[in-house]
């Protein structure tokens, strides 16, 4: 019976924290699936994507260490995933300490440390920055 691990994010301008967390969760189990939120959730969530759903999708799910994606279209859609796919971890990184406990009854909840030092809002603003004059 495999370990499933599951976790949900944006994965915008995939970058080294967001690989540093899926390796680590995919070394709680066996598999690792991961949901990607789509660019209708992320309105909601009141973030605007550089990088558009299918590419975000397709980036994670060519990762060594995620064996499946699905799409995250809203928040309440984590309890029945973790019982439909059978899942004993739910993980994120702990910037959501606590947001996700309700979930206990249902599988372990971890919240494993972010990576300091880097973001995709970090990144999206060295973009929007002008170049320097040459
Ligand atoms: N992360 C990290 N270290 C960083 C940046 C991000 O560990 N330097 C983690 C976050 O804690 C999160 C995951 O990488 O667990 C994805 O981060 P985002 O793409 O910013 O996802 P987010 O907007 O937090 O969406 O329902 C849950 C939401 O979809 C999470």
């Amino acid at each position: 019976m495999s370990r499933i691990v599951l976790t949900y994010g944006t994965f915008d301008l995939f970058h080294v924290g967001h690989l540093n967390l899926l390796r680590n969760l995919r070394a709680l189990g066996d598999r690792l699936i991961v949901g990607v939120s789509t660019d209708e959730f992320n309105l909601k969530k009141g973030k605007q994507t550089v990088i558009p759903f299918a590419d975000r999708l397709d980036i994670v799910q060519s990762l060594k260490c995620v064996d499946m994606t699905l799409a995250e279209t809203g928040w309440a859609q984590k309890a029945d995933d973790i019982r439909r796919l059978g899942v004993a971890v739910f993980g994120m990184g702990d910037d959501w300490r606590g947001h996700f406990d309700t979930l206990r009854p249902l599988c372990e909840v971890v919240y494993l440390p972010r990576t300091p030092g880097i973001s995709s809002s970090a990144l999206k603003h060295c973009l929007a920055r002008p170049a320097p004059a040459a």
